[in-house]
């Protein structure tokens, strides 16, 4: 950000061509002009601060070898991708980011043509790259794919099923390992720990150092060994870095470097243009470069809401209505696996983000991070369930898509006692289509074994969990991102029954059937009208999508001329679909009641705030209470 009114190298480009003509020290100043603008405008908007103050010379030096617009730039998960967007967007475009209407906080083909593929899951990157490299050649088209993925990134199968097939097709393919050594929180598993054997690790060093002085020490031929181990030390550092492990893919191994060093990351992506196959570089970054709260606190700057530039102080105020679904989820585990031993709980590198950060502290042996791997997640869960165990996995609902044959062939068909708990289900925010949980009802009501619910508030969260790790099969529990209406969590919540819902409002001119996030803003819309006009309306939240409340629908439901079904999944194939077939099936679809449903329209909403969004698609009191009025004033027949 310019902080008087001197231009700024980032002021003057005119293109992003532009960066080409830089000197270095020019480039190391516009490095440290988008750090600026970075901080400021995240501090504003919020966003994923952390990772992309990690590769601003990363991307810098892709700028200044590589053609944007021509060769395929490919950011994994893109949440780094900040100054690659203020250099091929502009600031002004680039202070939008997140917000409604503005460009969205990851690489999206729509609104750049210098973002080439969309992104926002992890792991996607190798595999679109050779895709591209195999089109390229297939055209006789002439241009370099270079994807950039973080270590995190690279801990998910997908990542090596790219590689797997990349080393073996042979084509040109650039992949750029950002290592951090962090995922969200520390990367976790085998494989990480074999990344970070670095070459400037002072271990390799001093092997280095001591293997020359022995070899010195040889009477006549030493110093000619030394020569002999200067040449090899090329293949040394293969043996002693993770060239090792890419090599064995056949890919050529260039690294580790100083990811902040841009002369060696502008030389070493130069030497790349003139090698043939696949390519691997190697370099090692640190997570919130240049901004020092975020170099201490990399997890929580990875992303953030608003904050004081200077400090790095959260500055928003919102006042939350209620204690955050994560952190219920995160104390009801804790609680629950106080009195039962068998409760283990697994997250798919989100400890902090599900909410189980306590509970790793409290049974460290009991929980599991598996990295980005959701598949891996459930059907290890699937394992410690077929032996005793009552396995938790917590993953947000639009992840476990990833996980769907993992659900039904490993856990469903097996009728094990898994819960899956769906945080972020329904909108999400900011973070837009690729993070929305719109869709886990339709893609989980059809299993067979499972049992599937959504809680109302805080309360019924700690009652479904409950259920969940006493009942005998598989069951999924989906909640919202953000707080609940304000429910205090207690001891023991009430005890459910499977399958049985509960009247909420009694009236008698209109039912409303809902649950999950729904129930609160329908309740208050069908009080307000009340209050307002007298208005009866029934409000049944049936807390179970499988299986339904069937018996106390059969008695509700007949009472009824006009009938609205509210629910914050897509509308197809999810609980308004699931009641629709039930009454089909009962042949009770009367043709003198006015059915209406509400819920995701069938196309993928936007980025902005949730509250926004959630307006916009009228599942706000605001929205249901509009539904409402019309439907009363609607004839019943
Ligand atoms: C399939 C999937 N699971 C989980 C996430 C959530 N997520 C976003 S970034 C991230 C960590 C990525 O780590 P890394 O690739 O090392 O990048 P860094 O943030 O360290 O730069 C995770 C777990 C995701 N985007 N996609």
């Amino acid at each position: 950000m310019q902080s008087n009114n001197q231009e700024t190298i980032l002021d003057k480009l005119t293109s992003v061509r532009d960066i080409k003509e830089l000197s270095l020290q020019q480039l190391e100043i516009l490095a440290r002009e988008l750090r600026e603008e970075i901080i400021h405008t995240v501090s504003c908007n919020g966003g994923h601060l952390a990772p992309s103050l990690g590769v601003v010379e990363i991307t810098l030096a892709l700028m200044y070898n590589f053609d944007p617009e021509k060769d395929k730039i490919i950011w994994d998960v893109g949440h780094q991708s900040y100054a690659y967007k203020i250099l091929t967007q502009g600031v002004e475009k680039f202070r939008t980011i997140r917000q409604f209407e503005g460009i969205p906080g990851f690489p999206n083909p729509k609104f750049s043509k210098m973002e080439h593929f969309g992104v926002g899951h992890s792991s996607t990157s190798i595999s679109a790259g050779l895709g591209m490299a195999v089109a390229r050649d297939l055209a006789a088209e002439d241009n370099y794919v270079l994807s950039i993925i973080g270590d995190g990134s690279m801990t998910a199968g997908l990542a090596f099923e790219g590689l797997n097939q990349a080393g073996d097709q042979d084509r040109n393919l650039v992949v750029i390992l950002n290592d951090n050594e962090m995922s969200i929180s520390n990367n976790v598993g085998a494989l990480s720990s074999f990344f970070s054997r670095k070459l400037y690790d002072q271990r390799f060093v001093r092997f280095k150092e001591d293997l020359k002085r022995r070899l010195r020490q040889v009477p006549r031929i030493g110093e000619e060994l030394v020569n002999y181990a200067r040449r090899s030390e090329d293949s040394l550092k293969s043996f002693f870095t993770p060239g090792m492990l890419f090599e064995a893919f056949k890919f050529n191994y260039l690294g580790p470097i100083n990811g902040h060093n841009l002369k060696s990351l502008i030389d070493v992506m130069k030497q790349v243009q003139s090698l043939e196959g696949p390519i691997l570089i190697h370099t090692g970054t640190t997570k919130g470069k240049g901004f020092p709260p975020a170099e201490k606190h990399p997890t929580h700057f990875h992303g953030v809401g608003c904050f004081e530039p200077e400090t790095g102080k959260p500055t928003s105020n919102k006042a939350a209505t209620g204690e955050a679904y994560n952190s219920v989820f995160g104390n009801t585990m804790c609680s629950l696996a106080e009195h039962n031993s068998k409760i283990v709980a697994i997250t798919a590198a989100m400890p902090e983000g599900t909410g189980l950060a306590c509970f790793k502290e409290k049974y460290p042996d009991r929980f599991f991070d598996v990295g980005i791997c959701e598949q891996h997640a459930v059907t290890f869960a699937a394992g410690l369930a077929s032996q005793g165990y009552r396995p938790v996995v917590s993953i947000y609902s639009t992840f476990m898509q990833r996980s769907y044959d993992q659900i039904v062939h490993d856990v469903c068909l097996q009728n094990l006692p898994v819960t899956f708990c769906l945080d972020r289900a329904g909108l999400v925010g900011e973070d837009g289509p690729t993070h929305h949980g719109a869709f886990d009802i339709s893609y989980l009501r059809h299993i067979p074994n499972l049992v599937l619910m959504a809680p109302k508030d805080e309360l019924e969260l700690q009652s479904m969990l409950s259920l969940g790790v006493e009942h005998s099969g598989p069951c999924a529990i989906r909640y919202p991102k953000g707080s609940g209406p304000g429910k205090q969590m207690q001891s023991k919540g009430e005890t459910l029954s499977l399958g049985k819902g509960e009247i909420l409002k009694s009236g008698n001119e209109l039912l409303v059937i809902t649950l999950g996030s729904t129930v609160s803003p329908a309740l208050e819309a069908a009080n307000d009208l009340q209050a307002r006009d007298g208005s009866s309306i029934c409000l049944f939240n049936a807390r179970f999508i499988k299986p339904l409340p069937e018996e106390q629908l059969l008695q509700l439901i007949p009472s009824f001329g006009k009938i609205l079904i509210i629910e914050e999944n897509s509308v197809i194939g999810g609980f308004s679909s699931a009641i629709t077939e039930f009454l089909f099936d009962m042949e009770i679809m009367g043709s003198n009641t006015k059915f209406k449903r509400m819920g995701l329209p069938d196309k993928f909403i936007q980025h902005g705030s949730r509250s926004k969004l959630l307006n916009t698609v009228k599942l706000d009191k605001d929205g249901i209470k509009q539904e409402l009025e019309q439907l009363l004033k609607s004839r019943g027949d």
